[in-house]
């Protein structure tokens, strides 16, 4: 769309007959509308967003509450299956249930992008993004620690349906465990899900495990390649001793956004999971030979 068929907010408020405030307020709580910028700065809105306050207004004038016309006024647009924007939509669309707490709704969004895309752009255009989506949102105080808890937990449990069976078969074996005190586990989640797509066999030991207990097991399951993440540098600096005994006894990578501050001589993953599964794969193929 040219800028010049781009509308301004007044513009796009005398179009539809809905103030200013309001729209923006729209656009603040339920992300309705999605404006560019001019050169200049300025929201510039696009005939997509007329259409979803229309839409909007509809549901309104329906009975419907603000949250719930919203979440299906947004709907429409994630029919577009273009392959650049089908992951935005989607994205949009999940939040759309998460936000009003439609956890059979999120389900069915996820089945169906199940059905049409590989788990690997799923976890790297949808859940990924999603997350930070949610955390920047949860940041600017517009999304709130209920909101940001059903849909962390929501897209968790369903990652661990995913994982179900993920220890058989016989490829190299990962053992995977949050450092001690570290509660984020859904990358390395999501970065299990993308080595058992490459036929790596996993074993999850999940949050805020005790590096004494990550070693336990791994005597019992002999892995080729034990990885322990963080999303600050903290508690693997606070772990950095038992770290490096472990690294003596197996090969340790250190995964997630703490990792890139801590040196103890591991492999650090810091990048997406999706990426970081495919440099484990090259490793644990070079090492075969
Ligand atoms: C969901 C969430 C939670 C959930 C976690 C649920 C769970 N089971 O994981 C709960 C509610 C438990 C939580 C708690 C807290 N959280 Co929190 N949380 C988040 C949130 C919204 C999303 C995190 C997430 O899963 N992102 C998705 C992952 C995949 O993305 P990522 O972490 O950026 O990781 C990238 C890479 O590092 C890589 N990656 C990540 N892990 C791994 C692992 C491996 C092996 C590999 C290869 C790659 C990899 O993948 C990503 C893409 O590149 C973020 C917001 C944000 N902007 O991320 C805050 C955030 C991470 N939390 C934060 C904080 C401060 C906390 C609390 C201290 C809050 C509090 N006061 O209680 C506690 C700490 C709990 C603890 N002891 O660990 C901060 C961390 C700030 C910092 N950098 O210091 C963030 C950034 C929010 C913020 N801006 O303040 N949180």
């Amino acid at each position: 769309m040219s800028e010049s068929a781009l509308l301004r907010i007044g513009e796009l408020s005398k179009r539809s007959g809905v103030s200013p405030e309001l729209l923006r307020a729209w656009e603040r709580r339920y992300r309705l509308l999605e404006p560019t910028r001019s050169a200049g700065g300025l929201r510039l809105y696009s005939s997509a967003d007329v259409q979803r306050v229309q839409a909007m207004q509809r549901y309104l004038a329906e009975g419907l509450a603000a949250a719930e016309a919203a979440a299906l006024a947004t709907r429409p647009l994630v029919e577009d299956r273009d392959a650049s924007t089908a992951p935005a939509a989607a994205r949009r669309e999940l939040d759309a249930a998460l936000s009003v707490f439609d956890e059979a709704r999120a389900h069915r969004i996820l089945d169906e992008l199940l059905g049409a895309a590989t788990l690997d752009s799923i976890l790297s255009e949808v859940v990924v993004p999603y997350l930070h989506e949610v955390g920047e949102r949860w940041e600017r105080g517009e999304t709130s620690v209920a909101q940001e808890h059903f849909a962390t937990s929501v897209l968790r449990g369903r990652l661990l349906g995913l994982a179900r069976g993920w220890d058989r078969g016989l490829g190299p074996r990962v053992l995977l465990a949050c450092a001690p005190g570290e509660r984020h586990d859904l990358g390395l989640l999501a970065f299990g899900l993308a080595l058992r797509a490459r036929g790596f066999r996993i074993f999850y030991l999940g949050a805020d495990t005790p590096v004494d207990s990550v070693a336990g097991a791994a005597r019992v399951v002999k892995p080729d390649f034990v990885v322990v993440s963080a999303v600050t540098a903290e508690p693997l600096r606070s772990a950095a001793r038992e770290l490096r005994e472990l690294a003596r006894h197996y090969r340790l990578c250190l995964g997630g956004a703490g990792a890139a501050e801590v040196e103890i001589g591991a492999l650090t993953l810091t990048g997406d999971p999706v990426e970081e599964a495919d440099r484990l794969t090259t490793l644990a193929r070079t090492d075969a030979r």
